[in-house]
């Protein structure tokens, strides 16, 4: 069988050298501890380049994302200082593989969180701040396509997110928080906060509850992406997308 520390090598060299490879379930990956092991060794890579760990993520928390990927469950993820850019910046699509960006609502975290029994009232709780996100995922996977250990040893297809500029406390129902994402000024996908688990901090919840297998818990001053409201759209060269959510603001990334 191959090892953890060859697959996280192979998936870190198909980022670095936007050459997608074969999903690692065809080689042996069948179970869920290794593969976050894996997830674990390909960020582990990152901070051995000097990166620092910023947050987490979650994937395929909505019923959309679950549907355009043919993955049922969500997952986890973890970010790094490497893939944050301001809003408003423009990607150089050269450096990527084959880009899909998402909106997202993110939390910024005042407080730990540390499962299990994590609930929502808790993550309102230890929430600073929450703001919109585009999340730039790049699936170091062939035709993007993967099974839920794929994926999860990819880092949930991690490579890039911006932040809105504008950091509101939380407030309101965020399940009714609406979403617009719009490529070129047009109205491509549109959502509310409950199309990811109901609520987004449900999400957040369940990545501090998941947390528990391997010893660690969200750390104040974390920003944690709750997952992606719609579809993914593709990133094109020359287009700009802006994500909208009411009463959070906007965030916008463009390509070149
Ligand atoms: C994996 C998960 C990506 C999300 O919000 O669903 C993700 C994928 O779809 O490539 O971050």
């Amino acid at each position: 069988m191959t090892d953890v520390a060859t697959w996280a090598a192979r998936l870190d060299d198909a980022a670095t050298g936007t050459a997608p490879i074969a999903p690692l379930s065809g080689d042996g990956l069948t179970d869920l501890a290794v593969a976050y092991e894996v997830q674990g060794g390909v960020v582990g890579l990152r901070l051995g380049r000097g990166e620092r760990l910023v947050g987490g993520k979650l994937g395929l928390t909505s019923r959309a994302k679950q549907i355009a990927m043919g993955v049922d469950r969500p997952l986890y993820g973890l970010v790094t200082s490497g893939m944050a850019r301001n809003s408003g910046s423009r990607l150089l699509l050269e450096e990527l593989i084959h880009p899909r960006v998402e909106p997202e609502i993110a939390f910024v975290l005042g407080e730990p969180l540390e499962g299990p029994g994590v609930t929502v009232a808790d993550v309102l709780a230890a929430t600073r701040y929450v703001c919109p996100a585009l999340d730039v995922i790049d699936s170091r996977y062939e035709g993007f396509r993967f099974t839920h250990l794929d994926a999860i040893a990819d880092n949930a297809s991690s490579a890039v997110f911006a932040l809105g500029d504008d950091l509101v406390e939380p407030r309101g129902d965020l399940a009714l928080t609406g979403c617009v994402l719009e490529v070129d000024g047009r109205v491509v996908e549109s959502a509310a906060g409950a199309a990811v688990m109901g609520h987004p901090a449900a999400a957040v919840a369940y990545m501090a509850n998941q947390l528990v297998a391997t010893d660690r818990r969200l750390e104040a001053g974390w920003v944690v992406l709750s997952g992606g409201l719609t579809a993914p759209v593709p990133l094109l060269p020359g287009s700009t997308v802006t994500a909208t959510l009411s009463g959070l603001g906007s965030v916008t990334l463009g390509a070149e």
